[in-house]
């Protein structure tokens, strides 16, 4: 990374404002510190200065000026990430999109919404509401995360067993390539046979191929009286059992779990247990419920999986309200134990090896973690789990950081013969970055470089996340 004398940057980040306005042009403490990393916090922030482009054409000046001097550019959404992509720890100039924050059009024949990259996922799921359809990504950071984040992450949720990833809702992408250019991708169109599909090697790049400024996303029915049920499930083994009888007769739009030990700090927050057995395991399931049709259907599947041993004990919402308070169980874990600084891990199976990487990996991690809180959620029916070390208050970061990673290699190498992901949707960025090679193999890796070349021949697209 080149290093600027001061009197280098300042007339580097003078010429930028010969074409951004002065006051979206910040080299102050506070917002070199904020937009200079995201929701992990393994990384201090250092970024050179953090520019807020207000337009596409002063985002494509910028990229071109970057070119020009060689200057490395962070893109910056919601910074909601886990895995270190938005982080600006070597001098980048930080790139927010955040004034890029408006809904651009909407279609109701096409069913779609055009938004710049800025704009807030909650604000396009709130705007789809309003014209009566539905945006089914979803996840607990709606509030912050940003669409152009949420693409360059190919962000996941909560939904995905019935509605997908992001990337199944992008019909239309403008981006900035890493060399200046403006590229309108797909435009919107649901059939477009011409060639390579540039608009998914944008989706999930994580910044490291041009900034996003630009999406056409569908748009859906919205769910018809979603249920949510809650059951305590004794052991792993089960909660598959379960998925594969509920997924034959219910419309599933969410299959979750999470452990004992994760609702145990939900519940220090305040929030109330869900009935009054305490089961090693939970899961929080969503099927559509029109005028409560399911409702017989879901209990005598209850019945019949409590015949099997499957569960202990479950609960099914009476209400919109109860249904968000069950939710809340699920979707509070992250926030609940952010104070312990977790270890993430964000890995995937095909849903088919879940019960056997469970398996595997709950004696390795009980093996390896003897002293370590260990947390167990996430998106079982998409074959994804989160499972979170939490740091000993006594424990130095650096300490429990390298301590991890070595555990890291055990369950990478057990989630490697089992075909799996080291990420699945939290994106590599700086934190998996030792360990792409457990899921991509180096000539797979080659061909990724490679791609990179083409779209940012200097380098300049968040150099150092995904790869070196
Ligand atoms: C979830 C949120 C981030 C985390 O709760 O599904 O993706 O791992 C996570 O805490
Ligand atoms: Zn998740």
């Amino acid at each position: 990374m080149t290093m600027h004398t001061s009197s280098e940057t300042a007339a580097l980040l003078d010429g930028i404002r010969t074409f951004i306005e002065p006051a979206h042009v910040r080299v102050d403490p506070d917002s070199c510190l904020n937009y200079g990393r995201d929701w992990t916090r393994l990384y201090a922030p250092n970024p050179l200065a953090v520019v807020l482009p207000g337009n596409v054409e002063q985002v494509r000046q910028l990229v071109r000026y970057a070119n020009e001097h060689r200057l490395p550019l962070v893109p910056s959404g919601g910074r909601t990430g886990l895995s270190g992509a938005a982080v600006a720890c070597r001098g980048e100039l930080v790139v927010s999109l955040e004034r890029l924050n408006r809904i651009l059009d909407f279609d109701p024949v096409d069913r779609s919404v055009t938004c710049q990259a800025g704009v807030v996922t909650e604000a396009v799921q709130n705007f789809a509401r309003e014209q009566g359809l539905y945006y089914p990504v979803d996840f607990a950071s709606r509030g912050s995360s940003q669409i152009g984040g949420n693409i360059a992450t190919n962000a996941g949720g909560i939904k995905v067993v019935r509605y997908g990833l992001t990337r199944d809702w992008v019909t239309g992408l403008k981006v900035i390539t890493g060399r200046g250019d403006l590229l309108d991708l797909n435009r919107g169109l649901i059939k477009n046979a011409s060639g390579y599909d540039l608009r998914h090697l944008f989706i999930g790049s994580e910044g490291t191929l041009g900034i996003i400024v630009e999406a056409t996303l569908k748009l859906t029915r919205p769910l018809h009286e979603p249920s949510v049920m809650v059951l305590g499930v004794p052991d792993l083994n089960g909660i598959m059992a379960i998925y594969g009888l509920l997924r034959g007769k219910l419309e599933l739009s969410a299959f979750e779990f999470f452990s004992e030990m994760a609702l145990r700090h939900v519940l220090k927050k305040g929030l109330h247990r869900p009935f009054d057995t305490e089961t090693p395991y939970y899961v929080l399931t969503e099927f559509e419920n029109p005028d409560g049709l399911q409702t017989d259907e879901a209990l005598a599947l209850f019945e019949h999986c409590a015949e099997q041993g499957w569960l202990a004990d479950g609960v099914i919402s009476q209400s919109e309200t109860q249904a968000k308070e069950l939710w809340r169980l699920r979707e509070d874990i992250s926030e609940s134990i952010s104070e312990h600084q977790p270890y993430k891990n964000d890995i995937a199976v095909r849903i088919s090896r879940v019960p056997a990487l469970l398996a595997e990996i709950d004696g390795l991690l009980a093996r390896e973690y003897p002293d370590f809180e260990v947390l167990w959620y996430g998106h079982i029916g998409d074959g994804n789990l989160h499972i979170n070390i939490l740091k000993p208050a006594s424990m130095e970061s650096a300490a429990f950081a390298k301590q991890c990673g070595t555990v890291s290699e055990h369950l990478f190498a057990v989630l490697q013969r089992h075909g799996g992901s080291i990420s699945a949707e939290h994106g590599v960025g700086l934190t998996k970055k030792p360990y792409l090679h457990y899921t991509r193999d180096e000539t797979e890796i080659g061909y990724l470089r490679a791609i990179k070349q083409v779209f940012d021949p200097n380098g300049i697209m968040n150099p150092g996340k995904i790869f070196d």
